[in-house]
């Protein structure tokens, strides 16, 4: 497992460890090695290019848009290495099996949900109709699918609703999500989407200190802030990397596909079962998400597939 950052506090990554040891204790014979290659995305080709060099794994098993190119290389030299890689797509080489989420429907889900937050009247809830939008870094899934869902969603519920977007500028920087965070809670912002991994920290902390909201994507992290994370919008990760892992060994995956999956599918989805959700947001708001994700669930809602 090449984990493109640190696992910890990265939700994707977190979800694709674990996903691989349950996998490997349910498989006979299997053993897993995790390397985290750490925040220096310039090294990334470099330390897939020894990894693959051991040809000590029938699998390299990595998580994230950007991985296909990171793997070219490697791909290139060792023709033998197959890859799978997660949260991706490459189609049309024999060598990698992808899948990828529909992230339109996940920043809907979030953007929905944040938006009748903003036109609520809990607690923290300003009168200013301004959402948040905390990112670590630019890249076409996040620009061109999460975000423009993600305001897709709450125009939605309310076309006045307006964003507030800012970048990080890398993965790891709390002090400089807090920083970000509190600027716009000073506008009026009063719920904020974290897209950050462990620099999300700092925009959680930032959002409990005054009383205002974090909706979350990727894993359900109620329990890290209770009543401050509210929502979230997640993707079941472990689920696929289970099922893709078992179906390899089983000599039953395609490799040259490129998946993608979606709400209807229950891969995107919102968590909405957690007691630390059902009592720490208005009846109303509970209400209509599940109406909304009802629609998603049954498939009469669906938004397009992306095209990267
Ligand atoms: N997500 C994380 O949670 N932690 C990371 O360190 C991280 N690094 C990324 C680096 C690159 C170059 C790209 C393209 C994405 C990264 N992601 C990371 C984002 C992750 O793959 C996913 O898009 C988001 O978590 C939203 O689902």
């Amino acid at each position: 497992v090449f984990v493109p950052g640190v696992a910890a506090g990265s939700p994707m990554y977190e979800q694709m460890v674990a996903g691989v040891q349950k996998a490997a204790a349910e498989l006979p014979n299997v053993t897993v090695k995790v390397l985290e290659a750490g925040f220096n995305q310039a090294e990334w080709p470099e330390k897939m290019m020894s990894f693959a060099a051991t040809g000590a794994y029938t699998y390299i098993v990595t998580a994230n848009p950007s991985m296909p190119a990171v793997c070219a290389d490697a791909a290139k030299a060792f023709p033998r290495q197959k890859f799978m890689i997660f949260d991706a797509k490459l189609p049309n080489n024999p060598q990698f099996y992808t899948v990828q989420y529909n992230n339109r429907e996940q920043g809907y889900i979030a953007g929905y949900f944040a938006g009748l937050v903003t036109k609520s009247s809990m607690k923290g809830a300003t009168p200013d109709l301004k959402v948040g939008a905390i990112v670590a870094q630019e890249y076409p899934a996040l620009t061109k699918e999460m975000i423009p869902g993600y305001t897709q969603g709450f125009q939605a519920v309310d076309p006045a609703i307006t964003l507030d977007y800012r970048v990080i500028g890398n993965w790891w920087d709390a002090n400089k999500a807090a920083d970000l965070a509190n600027s716009m809670m000073d506008a009026g912002v009063d719920v904020i989407l974290s897209i950050a991994g462990g620099a999300g920290q700092g925009t959680i902390k930032a959002a409990q200190a005054r009383g205002r909201y974090i909706v979350y994507f990727d894993s359900n992290v109620y329990k890290l802030a209770p009543g401050t994370i509210i929502g979230c919008a997640v993707l079941d990760q472990e689920r696929i990397v289970v099922e893709t892992l078992k179906k390899a060994l089983a000599g039953k995956l395609a490799f040259g596909k490129a998946d993608i999956v979606n709400a209807k599918a229950g891969y995107v989805d919102f968590a909405d079962k957690d007691p630390l959700y059902l009592n720490n947001v208005a009846a109303d708001i509970v209400a209509k998400m599940a109406d909304m994700m009802k629609k998603f669930r049954d498939g009469s809602l669906s938004l397009p597939v992306p095209q990267m």
